[in-house]
């Protein structure tokens, strides 16, 4: 069975969001096989998000992504990367399809209220990141 990351951010969490949020994942026939929840340290946001560094919203998106608890799930489905992304939908909430969940929760294009890996190797890299050892 495939696994992908899925977190829940700051912007979601602060909105009491997280109780709907899974519920959509398990409405979508996703297995929860692992969840934690904590704050990233700024440092530990850049790691996360080292591939964007060179990106104009980087220390902006940083910023965020350390200011408050985030949840962090480890989600198991038949093709779960392309079935998490297509149900967590476009970066851009106001770009993104009827009923995903950027579009039903997202603020705007940095406040998107969920993340998800972007391809099997990042899945497994971002799995390692969260779940692995020495975390
Ligand atoms: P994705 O999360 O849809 O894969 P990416 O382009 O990989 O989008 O960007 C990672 C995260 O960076 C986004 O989810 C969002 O929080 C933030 N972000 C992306 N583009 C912008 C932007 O233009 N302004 C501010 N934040 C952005
Ligand atoms: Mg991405």
């Amino acid at each position: 069975m495939e696994q992908t990351l899925a977190l829940i951010k700051p912007d979601a969490v602060q909105r009491r969001l997280v109780g709907a949020i899974i519920s959509e994942i398990e409405k979508n026939d996703f297995q929860i096989v692992a969840i934690r929840t904590l704050k990233l340290s700024i440092d530990a946001a850049k790691q996360f998000y080292q591939a964007h560094r060179s990106k104009p919203f980087f220390d902006s998106l940083v910023g965020y992504m350390a200011s408050g608890r985030i949840f962090v799930l480890l989600l198991e489905k038949d093709d779960a990367v392309e079935a998490w992304r297509k149900l967590h939908g476009h970066t851009d909430p106001t770009q993104a399809e009827i009923g995903t969940l950027r579009q039903r929760f997202g603020i705007d294009v940095q406040q998107n209220s969920v993340h998800a890996a972007d391809s099997l190797a990042t899945a497994l890299d971002e799995i390692n990141f969260f779940f692995g050892e020495g975390q």
